[in-house]
């Protein structure tokens, strides 16, 4: 049995109450909550060793500089990368894709050719639209079918000896649909280019093994996997890393500086330049050795049960429409009411204390291919609840009932 009860008192915010309803929070997609041993971590951080790293001999200086290497570990065996100078601690899912992005500007040249999905989010759209204007690249397009799925067959047509790089996203974060990233990852190193997956969603669901996938780059953000906001990283396959040139000048960057030359520093810290997210960093830590303690195949089979406890039940709703269908799908429920506006379903559940996200999901070209404005996202996590499923499927009718 899934411990629901133990679980949900890790997370103090689960007891507050929202315009003096209980809290039923849903926008996991948009940032999950952040359980007391996370909490506890950040506290200590700065009640007792609060120092910058890699630069005193002080004994605080050393505690965190130790910390936070241990968390690099900690991410590096989760992930499963080779060496822990693979994880480069950033600030978050968009800062890891635009360090690549940069890098790969001196490595590309007009008319070649970088594919991204249908189903990214503009983080992984806007990056490679700026890389290509500064290098004449070409960007191609996955397209989606109904279901918001990606339609491999034409994946393969578009692939050729002038693709260079990848990008697709593990899991859709307006959809839910889990991408099948193996097969995509096999068939584009098949003509000598690179991938980097955006697994922004898919780490609170589920562990991927960066050497299994043979996967070249892979990003996530710590906010989304139960750590704090304003850190995450990026792995790379060591060669890649050492391929690319830096993405910031700064401290901590260099081996030496000389105003005739700078010579960089080794893996990670040629691309951690300045003073990192140091707590941040120690509570990404935190946070995975928290998943692991419930364990993420645990994690995936009860939210699974979620899911289609909740897509039955909202279905029985009349005029709803639930976009993103496919049978390999995560714990998300994009939909939307025949005639109303998504903003106004998100504002009269929100009075009910009910937290779901409205609009385009920073996923823009998905709306369009719908032909919709934007949707109202339900995105449950471990620590949600059938009881919560109900008290949202009643929000749901109570909106229809009113906007109606
Ligand atoms: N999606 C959502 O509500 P950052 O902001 O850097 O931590 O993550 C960006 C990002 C990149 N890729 C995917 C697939 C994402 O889902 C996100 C963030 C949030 O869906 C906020 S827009």
């Amino acid at each position: 049995m899934f411990p629901i009860n133990k679980i949900r008192k890790d997370f103090p915010i689960l007891s507050r109450k929202v315009h003096g309803k209980p809290l039923v929070y849903l926008d996991n997609g948009a940032t999950s909550q952040t359980p007391i041993q996370v909490i506890d971590v950040i506290v200590d951080y700065y009640s007792n060793y609060n120092a910058n790293i890699h630069r005193g001999v002080h004994t605080l200086s050393q505690e965190a500089t130790d910390k936070y290497e241990e968390a690099r570990h900690k991410i590096q065996a989760h992930f499963n990368a080779k060496h822990a100078h693979e994880i480069i601690m950033t600030s978050g899912t968009t800062e890891s894709i635009n360090l690549v992005a940069h890098g790969f500007a001196s490595l590309l040249k007009e008319g070649d050719e970088i594919i991204v999905s249908a189903l990214e989010h503009h983080s992984n759209i806007v990056p490679w639209q700026m890389l290509c204007e500064k290098t004449g690249a070409i960007l191609k397009v996955i397209p989606m079918n109904d279901a918001g799925e990606l339609v491999l067959e034409e994946f393969n047509k578009l692939l050729s000896e002038k693709t260079k790089l990848v990008f697709v996203n593990h899991i859709s974060n307006a959809l839910g649909t889990i991408n099948p990233i193996k097969e995509i990852i096999k068939k584009t190193h098949q003509v000598g280019a690179a991938v980097l997956v955006d697994g922004a969603q898919a780490c609170p669901h589920l562990k991927p093994d960066v050497q299994a996938l043979d996967v070249d780059f892979y990003v996530a953000s710590a906010h989304k996997m139960c750590g704090p906001t304003g850190v995450g990283m990026l792995y790379g396959k060591e060669a890649w890393l050492k391929k690319l040139p830096p993405y910031q000048g700064g401290g901590e960057m260099i081996a030496e500086v000389t105003f005739e030359k700078t010579t960089y520093a080794d893996l990670p810290h040629k691309f951690e330049a300045g003073t990192p997210n140091i707590c941040g960093g120690i509570a990404f830590g935190a946070a995975i050795d928290y998943l692991n303690a419930i364990g993420l195949d645990n994690i995936s089979k009860y939210e699974h049960e979620l899911l289609e406890y909740a897509t039955k039940k909202i279905l029985e709703i009349e005029g709803l429409k639930i976009y993103g269908t496919s049978k390999n799908k995560t714990s998300v429920i994009s939909f939307n009411l025949e005639g109303i506006h998504p903003y106004d379903v998100g504002t009269i559940l929100d009075k009910m204390g009910i937290a779901v996200r409205t609009g385009h999901h920073c996923t823009q070209p998905i709306m369009d291919f719908y032909k919709i404005p934007g949707t109202v996202r339900a995105s449950f996590a471990f620590y949600n609840t059938k009881e919560e499923v109900d008290v949202l499927v009643e929000g749901i009718k109570k909106a229809k009932m009113m906007l109606s």
